[in-house]
């Protein structure tokens, strides 16, 4: 148990890539975060409950189970919760539009910052096609790449119907650490230009586990990392500066190493 720090109160919070139900799942570094930080706002940006997982084994200790009761409570209490099912959630994605216990699942969704600025905010999975193919997909127009984002979504619906693993590009590629940086940087490019299509000042996601916040041509690029490998959230001050919390580090702290498990 942490000593108390006191309550933090932020206008919203984007957490992502928690993996509930995998033994890398960091839930009482993510417990301690959620009793230690309050949000009027708070965005669940996928992956979540790792449900790929799950299907080869139940593993769900009991901090797992009190990390969905303190959302819950969250939502109870008033706090606007919001579910953006991810690739490992994505049986969710079946549920789009629909309410639980007040949390709202959606495919995706628009955040107004406090200075009025618009972020999209998704998980991210949608992209490893445009990373594979970014070669030859500039070169598509609008309506071929919309549909290829399409596809690799159900493509990979039928991989879990079929029993098979998701196929991440991600997760290939993370294997060949040469090949990360590149790829990190491709993910980037791909999620930035998703936000000038859509005409919004920034776009937040996940699925990469990498945390990073940076102006991309014009858009504000923002990745909340996870609570696998670094513990990291997303957080809007009251006047809408956004900010990553490292909270392994502010905790002076570092997660307990766990065995390498399937990326993003
Ligand atoms: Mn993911």
């Amino acid at each position: 148990m942490q000593p108390d720090i006191g309550t933090r109160h932020y206008r919203s919070i984007w957490i992502s890539d928690v993996h509930l139900g995998t033994r890398g799942c960091q839930a009482d570094l993510l417990l301690d975060f959620l009793r230690s930080n309050e949000s009027e706002y708070l965005y669940l940006v996928g992956d979540i409950v790792d449900g790929w997982r799950l299907k080869r084994g139940w593993y769900w200790p009991q901090s797992h189970n009190d990390v969905v009761q303190k959302i819950l409570r969250r939502a109870r209490k008033g706090a606007k919760v919001f579910y953006v099912p991810g690739n490992h959630d994505e049986a969710f994605r079946d549920y789009i539009g629909l309410q639980f216990g007040g949390v709202a699942v959606v495919e995706d969704i628009v955040h107004t910052t406090a200075d009025g600025r618009r972020f999209l905010v998704i998980h991210g999975d949608q992209f490893d096609a445009v990373v594979k193919y970014a070669k030859w997909l500039a070169h598509l127009g609008d309506s071929a790449y919309t549909a290829l984002l399409a596809i690799n979504t159900w493509f990979n619906h039928v991989r879990r119907k079929l029993g098979f693993t998701y196929w991440s590009v991600s997760a290939y590629l993370k294997q060949r650490v040469k090949n990360a940086v590149e790829y990190i940087g491709a993910y980037e490019t791909a999620l930035a230009d998703e936000a000038r299509r859509r005409g919004v000042d920034g776009i937040i996601c996940g699925h990469i586990h990498s945390a990073e916040m940076r102006p991309m041509e014009g858009v504000l690029y923002c990745n909340d990392g996870d609570w696998v490998e670094s513990c990291t959230a997303l957080v809007e001050h009251e006047n809408g500066r956004l900010e990553i919390i490292n909270w392994a580090a502010s905790r002076r702290l570092l997660p307990v190493k766990q065995p390498v498990r399937a990326a993003a």
